[in-house]
C-alpha cells in the first residue's frame, strides 16, 4: 500500500468510485430513457453518445480505473474483511457493467431504427426518368459505313490525330515544298508535330504494322486551316479506305466504291469516276454518286446536277507503297477517302455542316 492509500478505508474508496460513476452515468441513463422518442435528427447525437459511453467504460472499468485499484487492494485488506471487501468490489463492477450495457443496447436500438428511417425508400414515389442520350449524327453515319466495310471483309484501323510531317506528307509522296501541301495546311505544334490534315496517314501506319496484303478503313478526325463556311470546318471527319494485294486494279476500286454506295443509299445508286490528281495515287479519280433524293434528275440537294461529289480515290502510288515497306513490284492497291460531315449534311438536308459541332441539344435531338 502506498503512503497515500494507507490512511484511506478501501470501502470508502469503492463508495467514492460508485458515486463518481453514478454522477457521470446519469446523463446516459436519461438519454437511454428518452431515445425511443428521439427523431432522426438525433442520429449524430446518438453516435456521439455511443462514443462517450465507450470512454466512460474505459474510465470506470479500464486498467487505470478506481475499480482496478480497488481490485489490487483485495489481497491487502485484513483477512477477516477480505471476503466482504472482495464481494463489494465485485458487486460494484457488476453494477457498472450492467448499467453501461443497458444504455449501450438502448443506443444501438435507437441508431438502428434511426438509420433505417433515414435510408428507407418510398417505393410508391414516381421514378425520375433519366434523360437518355443518343449518338451524334456523325457517329450514326460513321457506324453505318463501318458496318458495310466490315461485311466486305475490311478491318477498322484507328489512327493518330497528331502526326509527324513524314506520315502526313513525305510518306504520301508530298515532299517538302510540294504545292500539294498548301491546300492541306494544318496546325503545327512547337515540337515538329502537326494535326493530321487527312486520314491517308493511316495508310502508311497500317502497311507498316500489318504489311501486305491488307484491307482496312480508317475513320477519324482531321484538321485543316480552312476558313469555316457552310461546307468547310477546320475540324472534320474523313474515312480512308485501303486495299493492297497482288493484282489489284482500278476495276476493284470501282466495284468496291460502287457496292459501298449502293448499300449506303440503295440499289439504284449509280457511281461515276472523274479523272483527278492526288500525289499519293496514280491514276487518281474523284467519285460522285447519283443523287439519292431525285435519282439523277436534278434537285436542291445535288444543285440540279443529278450527281453528288463524295471523295477522292486512285491506285496507290508506288512511292507510297515503298515508303511503307511494301514492294510495288509484287503488290498494288487502291485507296479512297471521303468526308463524313458533308455526307451527313446531304443525308439529313442540313445546309451548314457547322451546325454539327455547335453542340446545341435542340438541334442534335432531332436525329434521335
Ligand atoms: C483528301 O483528303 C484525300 N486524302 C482523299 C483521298 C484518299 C484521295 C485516298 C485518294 C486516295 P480531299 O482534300 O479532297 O482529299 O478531301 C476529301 C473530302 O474531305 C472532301 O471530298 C470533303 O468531303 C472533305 N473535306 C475537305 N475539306 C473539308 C473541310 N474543311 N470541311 C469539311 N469537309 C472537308
Amino acid at each position: 500500500m502506498t503512503d497515500g492509500q494507507k490512511n484511506e478505508d478501501p470501502k470508502l474508496q469503492v463508495e467514492a468510485a460508485r458515486k463518481a460513476f453514478e454522477q457521470e452515468f446519469e446523463r446516459f441513463a436519461n438519454f437511454a430513457d428518452n431515445s425511443g422518442s428521439l427523431s432522426n435528427v438525433d442520429l449524430a447525437r446518438a453516435e456521439a453518445e455511443q462514443r462517450a459511453l465507450a470512454e466512460l467504460r474505459t474510465r470506470h472499468l479500464g486498467k487505470k480505473s478506481a475499480l482496478a485499484a480497488s481490485k489490487k487492494m483485495i489481497g491487502r485488506v485484513p483477512a477477516e474483511e477480505r471476503a466482504a471487501f472482495g464481494q463489494l468490489v465485485q458487486q460494484h463492477e457488476a453494477e457498472i457493467t450492467e448499467n453501461i450495457e443497458q444504455v449501450d443496447a438502448a443506443i444501438k436500438r435507437h441508431l438502428e431504427s434511426a438509420r433505417t428511417t433515414r435510408e428507407a425508400l418510398d417505393v410508391t414515389l414516381p421514378g425520375r426518368r433519366p434523360r437518355r442520350g443518343h449518338r451524334h449524327p456523325i457517329t450514326v453515319v460513321r457506324e453505318r459505313i463501318e458496318d458495310i466495310f466490315v461485311s466486305l471483309g475490311y478491318a477498322i484501323e484507328d489512327g493518330r490525330e497528331i502526326e509527324t510531317d513524314f506520315y502526313n506528307f513525305d510518306a504520301l509522296n508530298i515532299p517538302d515544298n510540294h504545292p500539294a501541301r498548301a491546300p492541306q495546311d494544318t496546325f503545327y505544334t512547337t515540337e515538329g508535330f502537326a494535326l493530321r490534315s487527312q486520314t491517308s496517314t493511316v495508310q502508311i501506319h497500317a502497311m507498316q504494322s500489318r504489311g501486305a496484303p491488307l484491307r482496312m478503313i480508317a475513320p477519324g478526325r482531321v484538321f485543316r486551316r480552312d476558313t469555316p463556311d457552310p461546307t468547310h470546318n477546320p475540324m472534320f471527319f474523313q474515312v480512308e479506305g485501303l486495299c493492297v494485294d497482288r493484282g489489284i486494279n482500278m476495276a476493284h476500286l470501282k466495284g468496291t466504291v460502287g457496292e459501298f454506295l449502293r448499300r449506303m443509299f440503295g440499289e439504284q445508286t449509280v457511281t461515276r469516276f472523274r479523272p483527278s490528281y492526288f500525289p499519293f495515287t496514280e491514276p487518281s479519280a474523284e467519285f460522285d454518286f447519283s443523287c439519292f433524293k431525285c435519282g439523277g434528275t436534278g434537285c436542291r440537294i445535288c444543285k440540279n446536277s443529278g450527281w453528288i461529289e463524295l471523295g477522292g480515290s486512285g491506285m496507290v502510288h508506288p512511292n507510297v507503297l515503298r515508303s511503307a515497306g511494301v514492294d510495288p513490284e509484287e503488290f498494288s492497291g487502291f485507296a479512297f477517302g471521303l468526308g463524313i460531315d458533308r455526307m451527313v449534311a446531304l443525308m439529313y438536308g442540313l445546309d451548314d455542316i457547322r451546325l454539327l459541332f455547335e453542340n446545341d441539344v435542340r438541334f442534335l435531338e432531332q436525329f434521335d
